[in-house]
């Protein structure tokens, strides 16, 4: 027998359902045996008895996304895949997205470009659908999906990018034929615009009143009207960066029918709060500016519960990286730029999974289990790369994360490795930070950014499997 490429030895493995321990036996690039005393690898690596986890999924990051309006995005494919893989992260899925006018392929084509030969790590594409013309719902939209690209957002809010309810339906119907996975951006557009006309009317307009303007109302209607549409068509449907209480409710409620409704969240509505966008002197809140906004301690407490009580599936970063300094990010209009012209997104995908590990598991608020489910083999399962990526198994791609837990880590925008000038989470005491991150048996970290870019392979991804995706015996001729 070939001996092993590399043995992770004293392990304690932790998976979606258990812990173990074990030695980890990789060869090419793949786990091939685990269980205790193995044979000698070329490579021995001592976990030392520290916990081992598969390598994160953030499945909602934004790389290198043209904007339409003149920002620019701060991490490319290279920088961001880079800055993934030293937090714990060994898969993303960024979107290819349409720009109204364009063809859905165009788009697809467009972002292979720009991943061109920068991926660290490996990665899919989900689709954003901003203009589904009767060609893209009848050709192009089932036949990327056939090819790999299994899942789609939709934005209610956003001009450039929303679509009407009736538009919604007609997208959500082809995923139900197609089996696809649709993913929500759940925010009440015209609330947003009548509220945000009459705060520049009266004068407010300093970040803090990106909050006022998009208040939790308006993502519970949303998501509300979202639930309505996917039941109307009988469809799953994941609602994305869901903020707080009123947005869960309605979540719990589809739930408790027996709805195929899914939810994710993010660091941001753990860790941050509306008074993280300042008062009205000074533009530093900018930094937070996000949608839908971070909410109060008290939704903080609801999303804590949500993530361990089984409302989430995923916890993502929504990694959208602007700079705070410099011409084209969040100061593009300048320091007395009203709100509404700051860019919108936080940089995140390197803290997200020591954040959850440190401020979660740590903290006894969620098991080890429940932090593996959420931050990776969730996020397999319902974009169709499960067990290939998720999992600690035989035969699954080796992409793992060895964990230092106990020091305190002092968290600073200078030790991470994104190309964006600030980190909201400056400042935090974490008790937990990647020691190393393998992917498909490569070291990619150990302290120090590992790994070729251009290594990462595209994954076409499966349709999500059938227990995901069950449909219910409906009469309409859907
Ligand atoms: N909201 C989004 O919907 N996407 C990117 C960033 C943000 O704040
Ligand atoms: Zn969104
Ligand atoms: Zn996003």
């Amino acid at each position: 027998m070939q001996p092993f490429d590399t043995v992770i030895r004293n392990a304690r493995v932790v998976t979606a359902a258990d812990i173990f321990s074990s030695d980890i036996g990789i060869r090419d690039g793949r786990i091939a045996a685990l269980g205790l005393d193995l044979a000698a690898g070329l490579t021995e690596i001592d976990a030392a008895g520290r916990h081992v986890t598969p390598g994160g999924i953030d499945s909602h990051v934004h790389f290198d996304q043209p904007t339409g309006d003149g920002l620019v995005m701060a991490d490319d494919f290279s920088s961001g895949t880079r800055s993934a893989a030293c937090g714990g992260t060994t898969t993303v899925i960024p979107f290819a997205c349409q720009q109204k006018g364009q063809t859905l392929r165009a788009a697809v084509d467009d972002y292979h470009r720009r991943a061109g030969d920068k991926p660290v790590i490996d990665y899919a594409f989900h689709l954003i659908v901003t203009d589904p013309t009767p060609e893209v719902l009848r050709e192009e939209l089932p036949a990327l999906i056939a090819e790999g690209y299994t899942s789609f957002k939709i934005y209610m809010t956003y001009d450039a990018l929303k679509l009407n309810d009736r538009e919604i339906l007609e997208t959500l119907s082809v995923a139900r034929r197609e089996g696809a996975m649709v993913m929500l951006h759940a925010e009440n557009s015209d609330c947003i615009a009548w509220l945000t006309e009459r705060l520049l009317a009266a004068g407010l307009d300093a970040p803090r009143y990106h909050a006022t303007s998009r208040p939790m109302l308006v993502e519970r209607e949303a998501t509300h009207r979202a639930i309505a549409l996917a039941e109307l068509v009988d469809v799953p449907i994941l609602i994305v960066h869901v903020s707080g209480r009123e947005a869960i409710e309605q979540i719990r409620w589809a739930q408790s029918l027996g709805l195929k409704v899914y939810a994710e969240t993010c660091p941001q509505y753990l860790f941050l709060t509306a008074d993280s966008l300042g008062c009205d002197d000074g533009f530093d809140g900018a930094k937070c500016i996000c949608s839908p906004p971070p909410r109060d301690a008290a939704n903080q407490r609801i999303i804590w519960d949500g993530l361990e009580n089984g409302s989430f599936e995923i916890f993502s970063s929504d990694h959208a990286p602007f700079r705070f300094d410099g011409p084209d990010g969040k100061k593009a209009h300048g320091e007395q730029a009203s709100f509404d012209k700051v860019a919108n997104g936080i940089p995140g995908v390197e803290t997200r999974m020591a954040l959850l590990w440190s401020e979660g598991v740590r903290t006894g608020r969620i098991t080890a289990q429940s932090f593996v489910a959420l931050t990776s083999t969730n996020a397999a399962k319902m974009y169709g790369l499960y067990p290939r990526k998720g999992s600690i198994a035989i035969g699954t791609d080796a992409d793992l994360v060895i964990w230092d837990e106990g020091q305190t880590v002092h968290l600073t925008n200078a030790m991470l490795h994104h190309n964006v000038d600030y980190t909201p989470y400056a400042g935090m005491q974490l008790t937990a930070w990647p020691a190393m991150t393998l992917s498909r048996g490569e070291v990619v970290w150990n302290g120090e950014p590992q790994g070729q870019a251009g290594r990462g392979r595209f994954l076409a991804c499966e349709r999500p499997a059938p227990a995901q995706v069950r449909r219910r015996q409906t009469e309409l001729p859907l």
